[in-house]
């Protein structure tokens, strides 16, 4: 007789109305070290400078070879922005991309990730972010726990994200704001997942969004931060951070690169909260660990 186990889900999101659940997870799985403490407090960690200038060239020209490419453009991992037709993201650039392969199992990067989640650790998801001037909209407050607890199945708050400055980040430029503590309390969204709702969700997010309410006490809490730096810096945050980025109006591109730690201990299961999964290339299915 086969028994599966289905998961207690700890975290219920996207049901009739929002609902609110206290943390039940460590932040920092492994020992808590003291650079790690203000990560364990405010749910990110800003490090001025994540790799070197000559380094951020590499990786800068490698993007604009990505977006440059009329193959890239057409891929399924590919978003374009609606208004202006650019890329705006372009999904599992670790696959994809030898040198953004490398950036991943650079022990600056993974290093980190394992302190943090406390085991080995495999990408769950990696993507450049272009965010080039004159428009391009930014993504609007959210949890990226919320997301891929309820539509790639992941259990728990063992997932850790890096976002790479490629480009200066300066404070007019559609920075990501953080709400400082956040971390520590789920917001469980109102409203059903769609099908294939990651087709709208990662030019516009729908689904997920918390409400005024919700989001005006998270702000009046926690206050917001944003985030500026030299190319080369980082920002290291919570998978339950409250989140989110303005549009970029400015003629400077707000490029970085986004990967997304998740421990071996925390693999993905069925979606939570949604009909299907969503494809491999957002939510991955391949469990190896980073080496
Ligand atoms: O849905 C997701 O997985 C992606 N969306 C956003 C806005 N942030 C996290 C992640 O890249
Ligand atoms: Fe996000």
């Amino acid at each position: 007789m086969t028994t599966t186990t289905t998961l207690q889900d700890l975290y219920p999101t996207r049901g009739a109305s929002e609902v609110v659940t206290p943390r039940r997870d460590p932040v920092v799985w492994g020992p808590l070290t003291p650079e790690l403490e203000s990560f364990e407090r405010d749910g990110f960690l800003a490090v001025d400078q994540l790799i070197a200038p000559d380094e951020v060239e590499v990786y800068r020209a490698e993007l604009d070879r990505l977006i440059a490419d009329p193959a890239i453009r057409a891929d399924e991992r590919s978003i374009i922005e609606p208004k202006s037709q650019d890329v705006r993201s372009v999904f599992e650039v670790h696959r994809i991309s030898d040198v953004f392969a490398k950036l991943v199992r650079d022990e600056r990067v993974v290093g980190r990730a394992r302190e943090i989640l406390g085991s080995d650790v495999y990408v769950h998801q990696s993507r450049i972010n272009v965010k080039p001037g004159f428009g391009a909209s930014g993504f609007y407050w959210h949890s990226d726990f919320e997301t891929w607890h309820a539509e790639d199945g992941l259990p728990r708050m063992r997932t850790v994200s890096v976002s790479i400055a490629l480009t200066e980040n300066h404070d007019t430029n559609g920075g990501l704001m953080i709400m400082p503590g956040s971390h520590r309390t789920f917001l469980g969204c109102a409203g059903e997942t769609p099908k294939d709702n990651y087709k709208k969700s990662l030019q516009m997010q729908d689904a997920g969004t918390p409400s005024d309410e919700a989001l005006t006490k998270f702000a009046d809490e926690h206050g917001i931060r944003l985030f500026t730096g030299r190319a080369g810096s980082a920002t290291w945050f919570d998978c339950n951070a409250m989140h989110g980025s303005g549009d970029n109006i400015t003629p400077f591109p707000r490029s970085n690169v986004f990967i997304v730690f998740n421990s071996v201990e925390n693999t993905a299961v069925e979606p939570f909260s949604a009909p299907v999964p969503r494809p491999d290339y957002i939510g991955a299915r391949d469990f190896t660990p980073v080496r």
